[in-house]
């Protein structure tokens, strides 16, 4: 049970009592065999085995004797002993981790989001996946500079502090990379959904939106058609966005989750692109220009492309459609025991809302309807859940969700026929976790 706690990280507890290292013939254990064995004859749960083999209250040793605990009895930390607050200790576990040798240097690497570790729809800002093309800086916002530019009547520049006076909207939207679940398209060597699924994370961003900006600096209402976006990284990362979008929704942002955005994640400034692949949501964010052509940089020519099974590629394909995966039970982790078990999971759309999100338990024969958890937001993660009672036996466990635009997640043979299976990116298709007699969670592929 330890083992299994260690793998899963926090999903799948065992009550804090079955932690207790035991030798197998003390007199402890051979009562505690009797206790468990008269209780589960009386018909009580596991738990309340548990409960009357331990101390009532510290929850340890001897049940007659009442030993308070110290945070019982003591004095606790004092207040802004963390001036920052910081997880607890026991949470360690809980970490974005990098796939060793995905890149030769972890500068240009990625670290996933532990999806099987969160809760509710919000990504905590520590845990937020990061994506870069050349490290990242932690850039001081007083010599930070945004400059419009191109096909406008007025250049502009502005400092952190012209943005931070200008009118802002806070905002909560899913990020995800267009590699997510790139492994996927080949075999299923990929453990856990932290790597299958972890280049996802959901925020509350906040900032101003770039019509105001673009509006300020009159852009060309004619012949303007795009904008470019530029980073202040190495990495001249520039991306293409039609004008069109980059007026609607898109978002110059300084805060995330209720502060100011994390180096990781582009402090001071990075663009918002609501339902577009992560590589558009430019971090560091130091130029817009507005332009009539798409600029087919480096990251838009090269990069970022599909390849067809008819071996053209599909460029610009950058809304991410609609997604879900279960988070828990999940690849890596371990049913304690049959019974009662709650699915999780999340669900997102580049398109819009979620609109229905159905679980199998049996490899996509039969589907049941998810209890969708609110609130349901636009481009953002929606949470759902469903009461699974496990006969332990084989289990398929399998999301499938439908946005509001009615378009429903591909089974990875449906998006195979379309997509062929040698792309990187967009690969939105139903994940397939296999839960095997021993109760461990293993990442499998079937129809
Ligand atoms: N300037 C700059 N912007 C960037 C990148 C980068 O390397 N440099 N990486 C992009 C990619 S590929 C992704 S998926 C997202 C990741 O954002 P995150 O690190 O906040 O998760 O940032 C995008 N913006
Ligand atoms: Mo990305």
């Amino acid at each position: 049970m330890n083992k299994s706690i260690a793998m899963s990280g926090r999903v799948i507890k065992a009550p804090e009592n079955f932690l207790v290292k035991e030798d197998a013939k003390s007199p402890e254990t051979m009562r505690r065999k009797f206790l468990a064995a008269t209780a589960a004859g009386a018909g009580l749960g596991l738990a309340s085995v548990a409960k009357a083999a331990s101390n009532p209250v510290s929850g340890q040793g001897d049940p007659n004797i009442l030993e308070l605990p110290m945070h019982t009895t003591g004095l606790g930390m004092p207040v802004a002993a963390n001036g920052y607050g910081v997880p607890s200790q026991f949470e360690k576990g809980l970490q974005r981790r990098e796939s060793p040798g995905l890149t030769r240097v972890s500068a240009a690497s990625v670290a996933f989001t532990p999806l099987q570790g969160t809760f509710g729809i919000i990504t905590p800002s520590g845990l937020h996946f990061e994506r870069h093309h050349q490290g990242w800086w932690d850039i001081d916002p007083s010599k930070h500079r945004l400059m419009i530019n191109g096909m406008v009547k007025t250049p502009k520049v502005y400092t952190m502090d012209d943005i931070m006076r200008l009118p802002s909207v806070s905002r909560i939207h899913f990020i995800e990379c267009g590699a997510n679940t790139a492994m996927e398209w080949g075999n299923v060597a990929v453990p856990t959904v932290q790597y299958t699924h972890g280049m996802v994370s959901c925020s509350e961003f906040t900032g101003v939106p770039l019509s105001v900006l673009l509006e300020h600096a009159g852009y060309d209402k004619k012949k303007g058609k795009y904008i470019l976006a530029e980073g202040a990284d190495g990495s001249g990362m520039t991306r293409t966005i039609p004008l069109d979008r980059a007026l609607d929704d898109v978002i110059v942002a300084y805060g995330m989750n209720g502060e100011m955005l994390r180096p990781e994640n582009g402090y001071p400034l990075r663009l918002v692109v609501p339902g577009i692949q992560g590589v558009s949501w430019v971090k560091w964010l130091r130029r817009i220009e507005v332009g009539d052509m798409k600029w087919a940089t480096k990251d838009e020519a090269i990069h970022y492309v599909d390849l067809m099974p008819d071996g053209t590629h599909r460029q610009y394909s950058g809304i991410q459609e609609a997604k879900s995966v279960i988070t828990s039970p999940s690849g890596g982790q371990i049913l304690l025991d049959k019974g009662f078990h709650n699915i999780s999971g999340l669900a997102w759309s580049g398109r819009g809302k979620i609109k229905r999100v159905d679980v199998s338990v049996d490899g996509g024969k039969n589907w049941r309807t998810a209890r969708l958890e609110g609130p349901i937001l636009s481009k953002a993660f929606t949470r759902f859940n469903i009461d699974w009672v496990w006969n332990g036996k084989n289990a398929f466990l399998q999301s499938r969700c439908i946005d509001d635009t009615g378009y429903v997640q591909p089974t990875v043979h449906q998006l195979r026929e379309v997509r062929g299976t040698r792309s990187i990116y967009h690969n939105n298709m139903i994940q397939t976790w296999c839960v095997a007699e021993s109760g461990e969670v293993s990442n499998v592929q079937v129809g």
